[in-house]
């Protein structure tokens, strides 16, 4: 067995972390170090799929409820339009291996990417 993800430890409550949100099998917390006015992640809150193109192959539904719940709180939160990024590998910046999508809003008019 491999260890807990840190999300799996924050839905857990063993990390503190203000669930901001959750749907029967998605949450969404704030990023620690925000990227922008609004800096969600939205994770499933089982740790099986490492990455979104496993998650995609695997269980596309649950794809659909996390682009669900990242769209409703770029409408709750942010001004109604965001980003959405899942990091995919080492070298693209992913540093844990529990998938989970970034969710961008909120002062990003200043350019198209980056
Ligand atoms: P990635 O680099 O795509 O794997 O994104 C992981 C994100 O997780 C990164 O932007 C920072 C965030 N993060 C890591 N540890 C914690 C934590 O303990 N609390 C919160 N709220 N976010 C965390």
């Amino acid at each position: 067995m491999s260890e807990p993800s840190i999300f799996t430890r924050i839905l857990a409550g063993e990390i503190p972390s203000e669930i901001i949100a959750e749907t029967e099998n998605v949450f969404a917390i704030r990023d620690i170090a925000p990227q922008a006015p609004v800096h969600l992640l939205v994770i499933p809150k089982s740790a099986e799929y490492r990455n979104v193109v496993e998650l995609a192959a695997g269980d596309p539904a649950l794809l659909t409820e996390m682009i669900g719940l990242a769209n409703a709180l770029a409408a709750e939160q942010g001004d109604g339009d965001f980003r959405l990024i899942f990091n995919t590998g080492p070298h693209a910046g992913q540093t844990v291996f529990h998938v989970h999508a970034h969710v961008l809003s909120g002062g990003l008019t200043e350019g198209s990417l980056g």
